[in-house]
């Protein structure tokens, strides 16, 4: 019994195999950061986040966005064990970034915005529902070590 079912499981990996990781996840790191300006708060040694364009631009949201968005993409391979897969970058964001997990819920929702513009008509319902559930899963395993 697994939180997906095999049929969603291989929605989400036909789809993930299509995804530019690297891009994608600069796009949505910045989009997150444009969509919900508090969050720019974790992100003040990045330089210039004063306008949308330069958001998307900056080098370092970019770079960070891809190393986020591969973290996750390592997540997908371990569906099972999400809690054992984040359970590091659990305490990380807590104890260390003191990162408001709510923001774990944001960034996942961006993430599917981000991937159904990318995607258009082959991002159909059962595939958005797919990963409306991983996202969720994950924002929840990376909750999971705060006190
Ligand atoms: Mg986090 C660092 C993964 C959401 C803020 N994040 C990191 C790192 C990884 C990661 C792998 C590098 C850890 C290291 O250096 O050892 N982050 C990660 C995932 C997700 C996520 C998988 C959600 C899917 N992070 C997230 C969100 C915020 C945030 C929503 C804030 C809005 N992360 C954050 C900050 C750092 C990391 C501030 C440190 C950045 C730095 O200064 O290098």
């Amino acid at each position: 019994m697994g939180f997906l079912t095999a049929e969603e499981k291989s929605l989400v990996n036909d789809l993930w195999s299509k995804v530019n990781v690297d891009e994608v996840g600069g796009e949505a790191l910045g989009r997150l950061l444009v969509v919900y300006p508090w969050t720019q708060r974790f992100f003040q040694s990045f330089g210039d986040l004063s306008s949308a364009d330069a958001i998307m631009g900056n080098s370092k949201v970019k770079a960070h966005g891809k190393k986020v968005l591969n973290s996750f993409s390592d997540g997908l391979k371990h569906i099972e064990d999400l809690k054992g897969t984040f359970a590091k970058l659990s305490e990380l964001h807590c104890d260390k970034l003191h990162v408001d997990p709510e923001n774990f819920k944001l960034l996942g929702n961006v993430l599917v915005c981000v991937l159904a513009h990318h995607f258009g008509n082959e991002f159909t319902p059962p595939v958005q529902a797919a990963y409306q559930k991983v996202v969720a899963g994950v924002a929840k395993a990376l909750a999971h070590k705060y006190h």
